[in-house]
């Protein structure tokens, strides 16, 4: 048996094409609120985690498999698991971003996140001396409000910053979703892992050739 954990919402949206290709499709939607979606494949199961939970799934091995946003691998610092794979899914990038047109005093600087790891990183390696403050959701509210002068968030379209009077300024991480695998599971799964591996990268690459 080969245990998935995947987040609902965007990337289990664009997985499912990729899944399918490998035969594995799920036999309920997550928003029918089960969290263990047996698949057409006899031997595949999915787990309905949340996104930032994936990688503590896989690590401990209660899941073989998953699929997580790098941004997520990133900011856990996921170092148990083995990447094999970009799947080239839920792109976006992380980045900084502030009120349109004001400049930041980087002698004072606080950075709204939840992404706090990396902003510390990204900060400490520009030498700049950052207050970083942990957020769990709607960043954007934050220099709006003068909880802090930025923020550190995904951007796909943009909109949601500009809805707000934000901007991207800084690219930090280009992000997209990645095959991630249990080293043990790797060892004692070898071959159902690797055909499952060469079944999703054939697939990425169609996708990326249509
Ligand atoms: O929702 P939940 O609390 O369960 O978890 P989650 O919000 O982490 O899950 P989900 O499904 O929203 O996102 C999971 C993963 O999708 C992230 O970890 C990324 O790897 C990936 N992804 C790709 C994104 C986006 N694109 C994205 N645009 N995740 C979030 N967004 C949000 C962003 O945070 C911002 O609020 O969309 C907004 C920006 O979009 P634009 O188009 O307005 O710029
Ligand atoms: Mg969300």
């Amino acid at each position: 048996m080969l245990t998935i954990a995947v987040s609902k919402g965007r990337i289990y949206q664009e997985a499912l094409p990729l899944l399918a290709q490998a035969g594995i499709v799920p036999v309920a939607d997550p928003d029918s609120r089960r969290l263990l979606l047996p698949t057409s494949h006899p031997q595949v199961r999915l787990l309905i985690v949340r996104a930032a939970d994936v990688p503590t799934y896989v690590e401990y091995g209660a899941a073989d498999l998953g699929i997580a946003g790098k941004d997520v691998l990133v900011e856990l610092g996921a170092e148990g698991l083995y990447e094999p794979l970009d799947l080239k899914i839920a792109r976006c990038r992380l980045m900084t971003a502030g009120p349109v047109g004001a400049s930041w005093d980087t002698r004072r600087l606080r950075v709204a996140t939840k992404y706090v790891n990396t902003a510390k990183r990204y900060f400490a390696e520009r030498g700049i001396q950052a207050e970083v403050i942990k957020l769990y959701g709607s960043m954007e509210l934050a220099p709006l409000v003068g909880l802090a002068e930025c923020i550190v968030d995904l951007v796909d379209t943009g909109n949601t910053l500009r809805a707000n009077g934000l901007e991207p300024r800084d690219l930090i991480l280009e992000v997209s979703s990645r095959l991630v695998v249990n080293k043990a599971a790797m060892k004692i799964k070898h071959r159902p892992i690797k055909a499952l591996i060469s079944d999703l990268a054939r697939a990425v690459h169609i996708k990326g050739e249509a």
